[in-house]
């Protein structure tokens, strides 16, 4: 039988337990946690994800606030508003939406930022911490993962888990998060990337199956071993005539054919995105903690 991790709901559940601790700790007198997510241009998805993760905040009572600056933006007037929001006490942490226009150097924009405020755990203090396993903010959709990972209790010591993609944002800190020495961790990683010459003899063995490469349907049920755990990051928008606004969400996994031979599954939508949202209240939650020397 194959389960569908449903991650709209285990969000939901996370977001429920951020929203105890924020009022334990505005009880205890110190103020609400502030986000500011920074907004470049019209992006559909960006638009989309901020306005999620404002309305997630919001849900939580974490205040948020969103920074918007047209595609016309120069790289200075964007390094300014990162300098002033390392410099400004209440915020206690801030996202720098990707992508970026393209004549913005975004690996410049992120080294900009404080890693003491960088919920996004892009910043390199950040990624490197992560590497040799010491405290830091944790890129949030991998993060996302391994908890819905443990609270499903799949166990990933010992398996051989296959990641698609190397991107900063998901397949490098994911592949980085499975091999670490603590669970959910320990497991035998293998990264397939563009120049992986035969990527199916790759995920034919994996017990877990993470797919971040953006091409919708990529992930056939032939790649896919029996029993396998299968989690799509993929979300491309896609042309549907059907659906209401003329598009619709796809992952890189073949859901309806990949399915039936999985113990475990993420859809898309309702899987990992709502997870990636949670991760970011749960860094936001950490950095004001520091920020306002509380202790819980
Ligand atoms: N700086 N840029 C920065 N931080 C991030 O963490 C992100 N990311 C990625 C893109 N750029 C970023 C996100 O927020 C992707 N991403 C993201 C966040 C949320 C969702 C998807 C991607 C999400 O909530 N997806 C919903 C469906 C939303 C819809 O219908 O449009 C889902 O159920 O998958």
């Amino acid at each position: 039988m194959t389960e569908i991790i449903d991650g709209k709901t285990t969000a939901k559940t996370i977001r429920a337990e951020i929203r105890e601790e924020v009022a334990a700790m505005k009880a205890a007198g110190f103020r609400a946690p502030h986000l500011v997510a920074v907004i470049v241009g019209h992006d559909g998805g960006s638009e989309a994800y901020v306005a999620s993760k404002a309305r997630a905040c919001g849900e939580c009572g974490i205040d948020s606030t969103v920074i918007r600056f047209d595609e016309t933006v120069t790289k200075e007037e964007l390094l300014a508003e990162v300098a002033r929001l390392n410099a400004d006490s209440s915020v206690d942490g801030f996202i720098v939406q990707l992508p970026l226009p393209a004549h913005i150097d975004a690996d410049e924009i992120i080294e900009a930022i404080d890693p003491r405020k960088d919920v996004d755990g892009f910043h390199p203090v950040n990624v490197g911490k992560m590497q040799l396993g010491l405290p830091c903010f944790l890129s949030a959709t991998p993060a996302g993962i391994v908890e819905l990972l443990s609270r499903y209790g799949i166990k990933t010591r010992g398996k051989n888990c296959v990641v698609l993609g190397r991107s900063n944002i998901v397949g490098r800190p994911m592949a980085s998060l499975l091999m670490r020495k603590e669970e959910p961790g320990n497991a035998t990683v293998t990264v397939c990337h563009s120049a992986t010459p035969d990527i199916a003899d790759h995920t034919r063995r994996a017990d877990i199956l993470i797919s971040a490469i953006g091409i919708p349907g990529f992930v056939k049920a032939d790649m896919v071993k029996d029993g396998a755990v299968v989690i799509d990051v993929g979300t491309t928008r896609v042309p549907d005539p059907l659906a209401p606004n003329g598009s619709r969400l796809r992952g890189d996994v073949d859901f309806e054919n990949v399915a039936p031979k999985c113990s475990y599954i993420t859809p898309v939508p309702g899987g990992v995105g709502p997870m990636t949202i949670v991760s970011l209240l749960q860094n936001t939650l950490k950095a004001a903690k520091a920020n306002q020397g509380h202790r819980l």
